[in-house]
């Protein structure tokens, strides 16, 4: 067989194989058999030092030509079976837009973040700072600076969780209120924040009463601030909480950190005032404490209270949430049951 013979054999054999070829390793393979440095268009071409000077180059016209035809071939194989990889990719794709959706069940906030971050927002609207404070206190920054003497019946082993006799869980936020003030330069500016948070007492688990529960303090240190500014803030929280026609009425009340000290109620939202099962035919219902902080309170915090006065109050997450949305049970808080967050969404 002459080695022209030799390359056309090759050329009618790789054009058979060429297009039965579907994937990109047999196509490499087959070109380094055909085209490579080993390959077999190479082998016949290790003939040519035996040919006469004018066959040479000749053949060397034809191995080249064939050369190019094989690799143009090759290159358009090589599109195709991309373009092939690519159109099954699409197909194992393929959306069916027909088809129904997965329903994607959207969770809510339970409702007592809910009820704090509504308050949250009217303070911060009243230009209020919102301050977080320490749920494991000292008996001092609970009890001591807030007015509260070594024999007060609270500070009792029956009322709070003490881990040591000087470290307990906080019974209420005050603890946060009295670093803030030690931390508050007057020179600035009064002093206007609320501090929303856990707070622990020692007590049986009930409808109405558990071991923890959460609260919202304010505190306001100024200049000249008066139970006016105390009555007018509470006037603006309920009504923007419990509705525009609600009015406040302040009664007489005893709290050691507070002189005077009241307990706030608001007109029944539900009947208006005239008397239904929400306010116990009263027209009225309980929902803060407050009062005007006690100098003794002011002074521990090196504040000079000849100078300086202000007004703090306390509420209730629970309470609120249990007194607007009928919620009769405090536990479902804390009982982690979906189907009471479900209903606040
Ligand atoms: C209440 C009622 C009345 C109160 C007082 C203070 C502080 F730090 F200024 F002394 N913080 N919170 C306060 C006053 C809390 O809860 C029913």
């Amino acid at each position: 067989m002459t080695l022209q013979e030799k390359i056309a054999d090759l050329r009618t054999s790789a054009l058979e194989k060429l297009p039965k070829i579907a994937d990109e390793k047999t196509l490499n393979d087959f070109r380094v058999s055909v085209l490579g440095k080993k390959g077999k268009l190479t082998d016949i071409l290790k003939g040519m030092k035996d040919l006469s000077n004018e066959e040479r180059p000749k053949l060397g016209a034809l191995a080249n030509e064939f050369r190019d035809e094989i690799t143009s071939l090759l290159e358009s194989k090589k599109s195709e079976i991309e373009a092939l990889i690519i159109a099954k990719k699409l197909e194992n794709e393929t959306l069916d837009v027909t088809l129904p959706g997965k329903k994607v069940t959207k969770g809510n906030r339970h409702i007592l973040t809910q009820t704090t971050e509504e308050i949250e927002d009217i303070f911060l609207g009243m230009g209020y700072q919102i301050v977080d404070g320490y749920e494991v206190e000292t008996d001092y920054y609970n009890f001591e600076r807030m007015n509260l003497p070594k024999d007060h019946p609270a500070r009792d082993m029956q009322d709070t969780f003490y881990i040591t006799s000087d470290i307990l869980l906080r019974t209420h936020t005050s603890p946060v209120q009295a670093r803030t003030m030690d931390a508050h330069d007057f020179t600035k500016g009064p002093l206007k924040m609320i501090s929303p948070g856990r707070v622990y007492r020692r007590d049986t688990d009930d409808a109405t009463h558990s071991h923890q529960f959460h609260q919202i303090e304010g505190l306001v240190i100024d200049e000249n601030i008066a139970m006016s500014d105390l009555k007018g803030t509470l006037d603006t929280l309920v009504k923007k909480m419990f509705g525009a026609e609600r009015k406040i009425r302040l009664r007489p009340s005893y709290f050691p950190f507070t002189e005077p000290s009241v307990e706030a109620d608001i007109s029944c939202f539900k009947c208006g005032g005239k008397g239904c099962n929400v306010c116990k035919m009263t027209g009225w219902i309980e929902v803060l404490g407050a009062g005007m902080v006690h100098p003794n309170v002011l002074e521990m915090a090196g504040i000079d209270s000849k100078k300086y006065s202000g007004f703090a109050f306390g509420l209730g997450q629970e309470r609120i949430a249990m007194l607007r949305y009928g919620i009769n049970d405090i536990r479902g808080f804390y009982l982690g049951d979906a189907r009471m967050s479900e209903q606040f969404k």
